[in-house]
């Protein structure tokens, strides 16, 4: 059984076009395809491909992954943060999978790319607005407007009281910076240019939606623009020892069997981008992944499996839960798992750039859509039964710290 597809691709070039002012280059049939909720087929998600400096900043990233998820513990330590559960820094057996169990099967570094100290970057930004808000300053003016928490937060101090209550989203970054000084500019540079890449695929996503919802207010590329929660996740996925290839198997028609290196989930940001998966013997040299069942896997909007193929110049993006519900459910989260290499002893490296909206940004419908368009039953039914769903975690009235306060204490 083959069930290998190709995402829908998109050439950088045709994206960069795509974003002039104009918009008569729109790719808005491409975004129905890879995103759309009444696309049959889609697969929540898309690549862009032929990305400049990608191949280079990649190779040097993701070998990385390997040499610290095989770092001694005593120095994997120094970059683990309980107090911020887990949230910033290495985490390793953290994450419950399906059905409940930790997740020893793969280590995870996280830090924000885009700033060193959200809180701190927040303050600075609150600093700013209250010196220049009277000034016409055009930017100053639309950040002004997108930043909620300037209207909900009164002082300084309430802010830094809120981060302190929740360490998990706005503790600071830590880098391991005596065992491996080579990680933070590496790690800096693929999330930068993932991010910039990303807040094009969300403008085209706003030209999408806007077309299909005559009320919606385009609110996407400015939560990428503006946002500076955001959070990357280089992941090494230990190789997994002791298990045969039996390459003449059917895929399991158990989830949780077939979900061993990441479970089933739906990611719950905004759009989450996505490198190619580079395997490597212990060695740490590249090689061919000897099982060809293993890595991505999605279900389509039909419970359809499907192996994803990434090309390998390319940056996928992902529609997360968020999305879904600021689009009304026009895109549309799909369930992802992935699926463990048997034999050969090959790890996996891969980095996911998690964009999201700040801790106060509302979780509201476009006018025009109803709350069974978003949460839509078809959107959830190919979860295992043991995942929580969308409609459990959120509620109308929310903002994004509070739902995703909701998510982490479902996966963790
Ligand atoms: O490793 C992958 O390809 C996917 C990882 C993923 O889905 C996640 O971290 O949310
Ligand atoms: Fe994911």
């Amino acid at each position: 059984m083959n069930n290998m597809a190709d995402v829908v691709c998109i050439p950088y070039e045709d994206l960069v076009s795509a974003c002039l002012p104009d918009g008569s280059n729109n790719i808005n049939n491409l975004i129905e395809k890879a995103f759309g909720s009444i696309s049959s087929t889609s697969l929540g998600i898309v690549a862009i491909t032929n990305v400049p400096k990608l191949p280079s900043l990649r190779l040097k990233l993701l070998p990385i992954a390997q040499k610290l998820g095989t770092l001694p513990a005593d120095q994997l330590e120094e970059v683990t943060v309980p107090e911020a559960e887990y949230q910033v820094g290495w985490s390793h057996g953290r994450e419950k999978l399906e059905g409940d169990k930790p997740d020893f099967s793969k280590g995870s570094f996280y830090a924000n790319p885009l700033t060193e100290n959200l809180t701190e970057c927040m303050l600075e930004r609150r600093y700013q607005q209250s010196k220049k808000c009277n000034k016409n300053n055009d930017i100053m003016e639309e950040l002004l407007e997108w930043d909620e928490s300037f209207q909900s937060i009164k002082t300084d101090e309430e802010l830094r009281a809120l981060a302190q209550s929740n360490p998990a989203f706005f503790a600071p970054n830590v880098w391991p910076s005596r065992s491996m000084p080579e990680l933070e500019s590496a790690f800096i540079d693929v999330g930068k240019l993932v991010h910039e890449v990303g807040t094009m695929v969300a403008k085209c996503c706003d030209s999408y939606v806007s077309t299909n919802c005559p009320g919606y207010e385009p609110k996407l590329e400015k939560i990428l623009r503006h946002s500076k929660c955001c959070k990357a996740r280089l992941l090494h996925y230990f190789a997994t020892e002791n298990e045969s290839n039996n390459d003449s198997a059917e895929i399991e028609t158990d989830d949780t069997e077939f979900s061993n290196w990441c479970g089933w989930h739906n990611d719950h940001g905004s759009l989450t981008g996505l490198l190619p998966a580079l395997y490597l013997n212990s060695d740490g040299e590249i090689v061919d992944c000897p099982d060809s069942k293993a890595g991505l896997y999605i279900k389509n909007r039909s419970g359809k499996l499907v192996h994803a193929k990434i090309p390998e110049n390319a940056i996928a993006f992902q529609v997360g839960e968020t999305m879904q519900i600021h689009t009304g459910g026009l895109l549309q989260a799909t369930p992802h798992a992935v699926r463990g290499c048997k034999g050969g002893k090959v790890s996996r490296e891969t980095f996911a750039i998690f964009m999201e909206p700040e801790y106060h940004s509302s979780m509201n419908l476009p006018v025009g859509r109803t709350l069974e368009d978003t949460q839509c039953v078809e959107a959830e039914k190919w979860l295992p039964s043991n995942v929580r769903t969308l409609r459990s975690r959120w509620k109308l009235g929310m903002n994004f710290g509070e739902f995703s306060d909701a998510t982490f204490a479902a996966f963790h």
